[in-house]
């Protein structure tokens, strides 16, 4: 059997870590062929938490678990890691602003990006989940400089499963048939979710872009304020369907997209789309290698350009106020 990958989690004890690390341990993200070492990182008082949850890891006798660490020290928890999702993040509290929610965040990315630097494996990739994903991935890359800035990726998944959820009820058709749908910009309200290039049934989605109203008054509002209505519905925010996007995040990343379809991520800017480079934005994207390659030559229409360029101007306001706040 190959050597185990090992995968740390942060957030551990929280609820899409309760229910993302079965998942990982059943092999769902890295295949049924790859066992896995469990290292599970929380804050001192959830330690506990964490380990009740590992102690049920224990008794699913997963075959492909080899091992599960609990610890709330960052150092030892990335120590040879090369899977890290980051999960744990500090979420808004009542009268926070912006720039607060920015600050504290930063104090848990920075610290974790450079136990990263310093202890992951060679190899390690990094998906952040905790929001804002994409500026705290920016945050987390900045504090690794030796590991290269395109391992730093940000979970934009789910807003792509969502739309490709939604694209297959109004058209009446498997999910299965609906490909090449694109998330564009950050992981928030102004995100993009962009079907000028999809395929439904192997057929361009020519009715669906064309009906305008649907399109800006229905389709993109319920992409983008679906978490909310998740919340407002179930009384607490997605959690399966968050670490379901994280596993299918990395196990494309790992394991590669398939062949003439795409998906979408929150990855490093080279300046593809005009969109400023070292932001950490959603883009299409195609995974080969273990590497995300962002989909170029697409022919962005009006409409979509201020879209997407609205998203951006919010990407590059956060890197604003986290530089200001010299937390990059
Ligand atoms: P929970 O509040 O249930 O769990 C968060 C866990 O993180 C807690 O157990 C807490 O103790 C732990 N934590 C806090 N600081 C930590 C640190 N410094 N190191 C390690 N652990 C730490 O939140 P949950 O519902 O699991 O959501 C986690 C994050 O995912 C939130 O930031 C949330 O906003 C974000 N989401 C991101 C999504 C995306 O698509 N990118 C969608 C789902 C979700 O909203």
């Amino acid at each position: 059997m190959t050597a185990p990958v090992n995968v740390t989690v942060t957030g551990a004890a929280g609820q899409i870590g309760y229910a993302l690390l079965f998942r990982i341990a059943s092999g769902a993200m890295l295949g049924p062929d790859t066992p896995v070492r469990l290292k599970l990182l929380e804050i001192p008082q959830a330690v506990k938490a964490a380990e009740g949850t590992a102690m049920e890891l224990d008794d699913c006798a997963f075959p492909l678990l080899a091992g599960i660490d609990v610890d709330d020290d960052a150092a030892r928890a990335f120590d040879g890691t090369n899977v890290a999702l980051l999960v744990g993040a500090r979420p808004r509290g009542p009268g926070m602003e912006r720039g607060d929610l920015l600050e504290a965040n930063g104090g848990i990315f920075g610290p974790q990006g450079r136990a990263i630097n310093d202890h992951a494996a060679d190899d390690v990739r990094v998906l952040v989940v905790g929001n804002p994903a994409n500026t705290n991935a920016l945050i987390a890359a900045a504090h690794a400089p030796d590991v290269p800035a395109a391992r730093f990726t940000a979970m934009t998944r789910l807003d792509h499963n969502r739309a490709l959820s939604q694209v297959a009820h109004k058209a009446g058709v498997p999910v299965a048939q609906v490909r090449r749908l694109a998330i564009w910009g950050n992981h928030s309200a102004t995100q993009y979710p962009d079907l000028f290039h999809a395929e439904v049934a192997g057929a361009p989605a020519d009715a669906l872009t064309a009906d305008t109203a649907w399109l800006t008054q229905e389709f993109v509002p319920t992409v983008a304020k679906r978490g909310a209505a998740i919340i407002d519905a179930r009384g607490a925010s997605s959690a399966a369907s968050a670490a379901n996007a994280a596993i299918d995040h990395v196990h494309d990343w790992v394991l590669g997209t398939p062949e003439g379809d795409w998906t979408s991520a929150g990855v490093v800017s080279r300046g593809e789309y005009g969109v400023p480079e070292g932001l950490v934005c959603s883009f299409p994207v195609t995974s080969s290698d273990g590497e995300w390659h962002v989909v170029e030559g697409l022919e962005i229409d009006d409409l979509s350009r201020g879209l997407i360029d609205a998203s951006v101007a919010e990407l590059e306001a956060e890197r604003t106020a986290v530089r200001e706040l010299g937390l990059v």
